[in-house]
């Protein structure tokens, strides 16, 4: 063997073992994989972000506002390719339905465990506000503390907009029995909850919001009240009634059926991404805390965390 033939044996030998370590994947279609963005902060940065990594891969993307309950249609149907933030208090029972009636796919599970509740900011805790929160039968003799002007002299319960959980706040209020003294405002969006909560912050007033984890919010310390606990079935809209709390929960992915068929080295991709919470209180933070475009956080992110998303792709 000379220098020549030895060199493309090793090569060929390297090469062989390239193959053996990776997939080799079928072509991915070059139709746009279509992203759903909704109306919190970490979604439509993650969007862009999960965007990112399949472009990065060579795929084309689309992105489309949709509506937090009938994408789950959507993707059944195909108009829509994914879902990544699948929050199991809010989404979970429209995302099985939609399983039941086929056409989307459990594309696996996020590393953050979630939860979706009423709570109030630490400083309500610290400054003791209302005496035995977070249990929520301390809200029964502290009412007068949560009232706001538009409130009718009951608390006041921010609750996100109403495309996210319908009547389940009102009738959770109802079932513990807790209506005659509370009432339920719902927010016309995200930040409506996050100006609220820092004009009662500058004025160390007591505030009750819905709010979630992972998010922002979390770094500055937001205490969620302790309802009784859920349970399959306690909701209204589940036969229950409503006086339950929301399950700790986990954060899916779901695929059109299709996906994995059309896009293969997209959709295996996209089963291996899991996010912490730390990374998505991360990807909330650029935008509400920095202030970025939702598009330019995901450009930060990407260039920051490669060594989180690369593997995804290999
Ligand atoms: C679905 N959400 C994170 C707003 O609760």
């Amino acid at each position: 063997m000379n220098k020549f033939t030895r060199k493309v044996a090793a090569g060929a030998m390297s090469l062989a073992v390239g193959f053996s370590a990776g997939q080799v994947y079928a072509a991915d279609s070059s139709k746009p994989i279509v992203i759903p963005t909704h109306n919190w902060s970490s979604q439509v940065v993650m969007a862009y972000v999960i965007g990112g990594i399949f472009e990065s891969m060579g795929n084309n993307v689309d992105y489309v506002p949709a509506d937090t309950q009938a994408v789950y249609e959507a993707i059944r149907n195909g108009d829509v390719t994914i879902s990544h933030e699948v929050w199991q208090s809010t989404f979970g029972a429209s995302f099985y339905n939609a399983m039941a009636k086929g056409g989307i796919i459990d594309a696996g599970t996020h590393a953050a465990m979630t939860l979706e509740e009423m709570g109030v900011p630490q400083y309500v805790i610290d400054d003791n506000l209302c005496p035995g929160l977070p249990n929520w039968e301390a809200l029964k003799d502290c009412h007068e503390v949560f009232a706001t002007p538009d409130s009718g002299g009951k608390g006041r319960w921010l609750e996100g907009p109403q495309s996210w959980h319908g009547n389940q706040m009102p009738e959770r209020l109802a079932g513990l029995g807790l209506d005659d003294k509370y009432m339920v405002k719902f927010a016309g969006s995200a930040d409506a909850i996050w100006a609220e909560l820092a004009s009662a912050k500058k004025e160390g007033r007591g505030v009750i919001t819905f709010n979630w984890t992972p998010n922002f919010t979390d770094a500055d310390g937001f205490v969620f009240i302790e309802f009784p606990p859920y349970f399959d079935g306690c909701r209204v809209g589940d036969g229950g009634d409503g006086a339950c709390g929301s399950p700790k929960g986990w954060l899916k992915k779901a695929a059109n059926y299709k996906f994995p068929k059309t896009h293969p080295a997209a959709y295996t991709a996209f089963t291996k991404i899991s996010f912490t919470s730390n990374q998505i209180g991360q990807m909330a933070a650029l935008v509400d805390i920095d202030k970025m475009s939702h598009q330019d956080a995901a450009k930060a992110w990407l260039a920051a965390n490669e060594e989180v998303w690369k593997p995804f792709t290999q």
